[in-house]
């Protein structure tokens, strides 16, 4: 066998005898019994679920191996141009279904498994979920990949493989609290570990010039990064890419094993747990930044161990004569959002200092190499380092980034006149020296005087921070917003003077979300109608198709087809949330769902309040006028908040209380019910979504980059409700302003309105004062409710004085509602509207997205395999 396994031609021919043989039931079982035997993580004497899981991931696994290997083997030989996705986060979720689905052997498995005594669908349940990310810039990485896989792109994503992912959310009767996610706890059945591919990282240390004229970077700490590979593998296709996640090492020698002899056993394994600790967790915020070394460490990690790799690939695919001129026509590398960015600096250093190229060379390799997407505008969240921190971690790249800042500085201006500014420049110096000097005995003055002084002035001079955004853009050659009205927001706003100076910089890609995994394997129901009634299935590869469905709209069959699907979807989440909840729903209720990361700009508190002003209207009616004037709805919440967001914490809390009132009062019954889902990820968005009717995506316009989940809602005949904001902008010109319940004020009227609420000019609606009072009043229990209303009243900024508008869309939203209740009540229009929404959503595929960006940015082409 070993002779066999050097033997190219009986290697070559053992993979295609493997690789043109569709398995079928019989094989796939014992190719699982075979796992469960002699790949043993589990016990002998039992095969339980867990076992039967691993051992068919293991047999799946096994066919992604031979895939990824000739995809692999392909683009070597090819040495076609390849995009790399670099990203701190992929959502992954379960890969199970979706492999098998890819792999078009969903059938053949769950025969297999059913000879082996297993339900498919219990043995998927078993998987944990992959939560390598936040929310929506994290899902849309994993959706990418699906996409680059099944449309035959030569891509690889790269990203950090943490210990743990994001943590696990429980409801107690104190609101949120958050647990430990630990998803490797029984090994992970997916991965391949690429001991032979690791590459050193440095932090720390100094920078020293050399004899040879060159800077050396040197001392410090000395880790390494692991190559971690986990398959994906496209949909009808054997193309198989790679997700490649970094792992962090101690150097083996670094165990001190004289202080362990010396009993100093924390000592001796210092090291160690400063190397792995890098990659221990993930950070839990969501648009908030919090400027940590371990941060930047896992930032600076995810830069270097990549483009190494990158630049070993690039080397090993030229052969023995490396054009350092021809990387940008062999590498793409997308940053997604800035916290990437240290890959700018990291290509210079290693370009000019380990590859000799000088500084023009290599910047304009830089330049046409890199690109950046960027997926918020709220100041919070862009990304600014202290200077001082990042100098002392990583001394090189500043003095990089302070050469790149000269490089910008020096654009566009001609020679005489930069010798003229020049000169300027040092007599404006020497003036600024004399003013220094006065400026300096000033100050001696004042520190005698300020020694005198009961209340001392507050220290001067903020930190310098290093704008991470802005670095992106100067040294990108494509800046992109995630949908029209962001990258509005972006070209107009945030990156104005940019965009004036290269506006061909600037484009737009409005996000898209696969339609393999949010309609054709978490809807298999509502598939099977879509490809009766469209005739075949190509729509999951070509959603244009899905626009077919518009010629049905009013069809009779369709219709109750369509209403068939939907209801038995919400009886299997009306079986979740009483097993999750203990709440009992009725499926014949309109299912209202807002799902996504819990912050004041999403406007969940917008929503809870419209439900306390229902209720309270409920009350003070009589059950005949209760019934005329509503249908009865199950309103569904689920979503994180970050654990140090006190006032989204609060927000959950209220919900839950709400729902504990209002779930009890045998007044309401069945005509309102609010749930809170725990622990919202996934899985359960893959259960939730194919169940809704009404979703709402209801944020402060103008704040919400794009949101994912509003596609994948209406994907799946979800009608939205929602401001003009990110996508929705998008869907509802798609699907129809009839389908589409808008309401609130527009982005360009935000400034306007918040500086006349700061002015105190408000007058707020009395159903909006009646509600909070309502709240205030304790109907919802003992909790003090007086900091939550209170951040909706007053005029003192960001904080309160209602920053997000809540009060001033609260009437159009309330009124917007009516409609819903109104429209709901015709069973036929709404189903109407239903099926208006799948059939408009075509362009929400991450497809489209994925070839714009292949076209536009990176310059690839698909390549099939033979
Ligand atoms: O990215 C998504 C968009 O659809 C959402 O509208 C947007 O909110 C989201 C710092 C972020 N923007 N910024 C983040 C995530 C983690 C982190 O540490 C910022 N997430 C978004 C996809 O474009």
């Amino acid at each position: 066998s070993t002779q066999k396994l050097n033997d190219p031609i009986a290697q070559e021919e053992a993979t295609t005898s493997l690789s043109s043989f569709t398995p079928d039931a019989a094989s796939i079982a014992s190719s699982i019994k075979y796992h469960a035997e002699f790949s043993p993580l589990f016990s002998p004497e039992k095969f339980e679920v867990p076992k039967a899981f691993f051992a068919t991931a293991q047999s799946v696994r096994d066919a992604l191996i031979i895939n990824w290997n000739a995809t692999y083997d392909y683009y070597e030989k090819l040495n076609a141009k390849q995009a790399y996705y670099l990203s701190m986060e992929f959502l992954q979720g379960r890969a199970l279904l979706n492999a098998i689905g890819n792999l078009e052997l969903t059938g053949a498995y769950a025969e297999a498994l059913s000879k082996l005594g297993y339900k498919l669908e219990d043995v998927a349940g078993q998987e944990p979920d992959a939560a390598l990310g936040n929310g929506g810039l994290g899902r849309l990485a994993s959706c990418f990949l699906d996409s680059l896989a099944t449309l035959n792109y030569p891509a690889w994503g790269y990203g950090l493989r943490y210990r743990y992912g994001l943590f696990k959310q429980q409801i107690t009767k104190d609101g949120q609290e958050e647990v430990a996610e630990d998803w490797l706890e029984m090994g992970n059945p997916w991965e391949i570990v690429r001991n032979d591919v690791s590459y050193p990282i440095k932090f720390y240390g100094k920078v020293i010039s050399g004899s040879d004229g060159k800077k050396h970077w040197i001392g410090g700490e000395d880790i390494k990064a692991v190559a971690f590979d986990v398959p994906i593998p496209g949909y009808k296709t054997k193309t198989t890419i790679n997700l490649r996640l970094w792992s962090t090492k101690a150097l083996s020698e670094d165990f001190d094993l004289y202080a362990f002899n010396a009993g100093k056993h924390t000592e001796a394994y210092e090291a160690l747990v400063n190397a792995e600790k890098i990659c221990y967790i993930l950070y839990p915020g969501d648009e908030s930044m919090e400027g940590k070394v371990l941060r930047l460490k896992q930032q600076y990690t995810l830069c270097s161990a990549s483009l190494q790799d990158i630049i070993a690939c690039f080397e090993k695919r030229s052969g023995p004569h490396v054009s350092w001129e021809e990387f940008p026509e062999k590498v793409a590398v997308q940053m997604n959002d800035t916290h990437p960015t240290l890959c700018i600096p990291e290509l210079l250093r290693i370009l000019i200092d380990l590859k000799g190229l000088d500084w023009k060379d290599a910047w304009s390799i830089t330049q046409r190499t890199v690109a950046y997407t960027n997926h918020t505008v709220l100041p919070e969240a862009l990304e600014k380092w202290s200077l001082e921190l990042m100098q002392k971690l990583l001394p090189r790249h500043v003095e990089i980034v302070e050469m790149i800042d000269e490089e910008h500085q020096g654009k566009g201006k001609g020679k005489e006149e930069e010798e003229e500014e020049e000169e300027e420049k040092e007599k404006e110096k020497e003036k600024e020296k004399e003013k220094e000097k006065e400026k300096e005995k000033e100050k001696e003055k004042e520190k005698e005087k300020e020694k005198e002084k009961v209340l001392p002035e507050p220290a001067p001079e903020p930190p310098k921070l290093v704008r991470m955004a802005n670095l992106c853009v100067v040294s990108g050659h494509a800046v992109n917003g995630v949908a029209e009205i962001h990258t509005e927001i972006v070209k107009e706003e945030v990156f104005n003077a940019f965009y004036e100076l290269w506006p061909e910089k600037f484009q737009n890609k409005t996000n898209g979300v696969t339609p393999r995994r949010w309609i054709r394997f978490c809807n298999p129901d509502l598939s099977k109608i879509i490809t009766d009634w469209i005739g075949s299935e190509d729509w999951i590869l070509n959603t244009g198709k899905l626009a077919e469905l518009r010629k049905f709209a009013d069809n009779k069959d369709l219709h109750n087809q369509w209403r068939v699907a939907k209801r038995s979807n919400k009886t299997k989440v009306a079986a979740f949330l009483l097993e999750k909840t203990g709440y009992s729903v009725s499926s014949d209720a309109m299912f209202d769902i807002q799902v996504k990361r819990i912050h004041e700009y999403k406007r969940q508190l917008l929503n809870i309040l419209g439900i306390v002003y229902r209720y309270k209207k409920m009350k003070e009616m009589t059950v005949a006028e209760r019934k005329e004037k509503f249908v009865p709805r199950v309103c569904i919440f689920g979503g994180k908040a970050f654990a140090t967001y006190v006032q989204a914490k609060r927000i959950v809390k209220f919900i839950t209380d709400v729902g504990a009132t209002v779930n009890h009062d045998p007044e309401i019954g069945d005509l309102l019910k609010v749930v809170f889902v725990p622990d919202y990820n996934v899985s359960v968005a893959e259960l939730l979504i194919p169940a809704s009717e009404l979703s709402q995506h209801i944020s402060t316009a103008g704040m919400e980059a794009s949101g994912t989940s509003n596609m994948k809602f209406a994907m799946n005949g979800c009608i939205l409700i929602g401001t003009l904001d990110g996508a929705n902008v998008e869907i509802r010109q798609e699907v129809g302003e009839d389908n589409f319940f808008l309401f609130g004020a527009k982005a360009h009227e935000i400034a306007g309105l918040r500086k006349e609420r700061a002015e105190g000019k408000f007058v707020p609606d009395p159903r909006f004062e009646e509600v909070k009072e309502f709240v205030r009043s304790g109907v919802f229990g003992p909790y003090n409710y007086d900091e939550l209303m209170g951040s909706l009243e007053g005029n003192e900024g960001f904080g309160k004085a209602d920053y997000f508008l809540v009060g001033k869309d609260f009437p159009s939203y309330i009124e917007c509602q009516e409609k819903v209740d109104e429209a709901y009540r015709d069973e036929k229009g709404w189903t109407r509207m239903s099926i208006l929404n799948t059939a408009g959503s075509y362009k929400f595929s991450s497809d489209r997205t994925i070839q714009e960006y292949a076209q536009d940015i990176w310059n690839i082409n698909p390549v099939e395999l033979p």
